[in-house]
């Protein structure tokens, strides 16, 4: 029991003796004797908001996250600059070796072709001759005019057309080495009696090798042509038959 209940309970008990002793009614007029009750006042007003604080301390490292997704594709990047210049091709000498094989190739081809189209049998050849761009064939088959002719251009030639000094004289010792007395040439004057053409169709013009008194066209009928072994031509009738010459083009296909 606190000071103050006792004081209290005593100023009762004193109140009480009082009321007794004098007898009269409840009032009770003497200040001196006024009844202090102690007791705790009504709450006060808030006071005002105190200033912020401090800042706290740093909190604990967190645990590692979870990866992120992939990202989308970059845009394309810009164009490059352009490359330095290249060196020069030091493949010249490579090149003109393979064009020589070319050129090589092509003529074995041609040979080749020549050989197979050309030989119908080794009998019937005495063997060929080669210029520069030209072979020549001697066929060993007794033929009228236009079949020798037409033998040679099956096989891509023509009858021989000696249009100069050399090609007669090859010619003419071809035909003496073969042991002959004479061949068909590709000469004629089949369109025009005594215009004489080769059998390219091109007249003669500068080069001739007539034997004294030919062409003489005898009997009217000779409008084909015979070369004998000494190099002379002769006009003769195109329907007697006997050996002939062929020449072919190297450079042809
Ligand atoms: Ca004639
Ligand atoms: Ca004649």
């Amino acid at each position: 029991m606190n000071s103050g209940l006792v004081l209290l309970v005593f100023q009762i008990g004193l109140l009480f003796l009082s009321l007794i002793r004098s007898g009269e009614s409840q009032h009770i007029a003497d200040e001196s004797c006024s009844v202090q009750i102690l007791v705790p006042g009504l709450k006060g007003e808030p006071g005002e908001k105190g200033e912020k604080g401090e800042p706290g301390r740093l909190g604990k490292v967190g645990p590692v996250g979870q990866p992120g997704n992939k990202g989308d594709t970059g845009d394309l990047g810009p164009k490059g600059e352009n490359g330095d210049p290249g060196l020069p091709c030091e493949c010249g000498p490579l090149r003109k070796v393979i064009g020589e094989m070319d050129i090589l190739v092509t003529q074995l081809t041609n040979e080749l072709n020549f050989i197979k189209n050309a030989l119908p049998s080794p009998a019937a050849v005495a063997g060929v001759r080669e210029v520069e761009n030209k072979i020549y064939l001697l066929v060993k088959e007794e033929k009228r005019y236009t079949d020798a002719h037409e033998y040679c251009r099956d096989r891509g030639g023509l009858l021989i057309m000696p249009k100069d000094e050399a090609t007669n004289s090859l010619i003419a010792s071809y035909i003496s080495e073969a042991g002959l007395s004479r061949v068909f040439i590709g000469v004629n004057d089949l369109e025009e009696e005594g215009q004489f053409v080769f059998t390219d169709g091109s007249p003669l013009q500068t080069f001739n090798k007539w034997r004294t008194g030919e062409p003489n066209n005898a009997y009217d009928e000779e409008d084909c042509a015979e070369m004998v072994s000494s190099g002379g031509w002769n006009d003769v009738t195109c329907h007697i038959t006997m050996y002939f010459v062929c020449e072919f083009d190297k450079d042809a296909p």
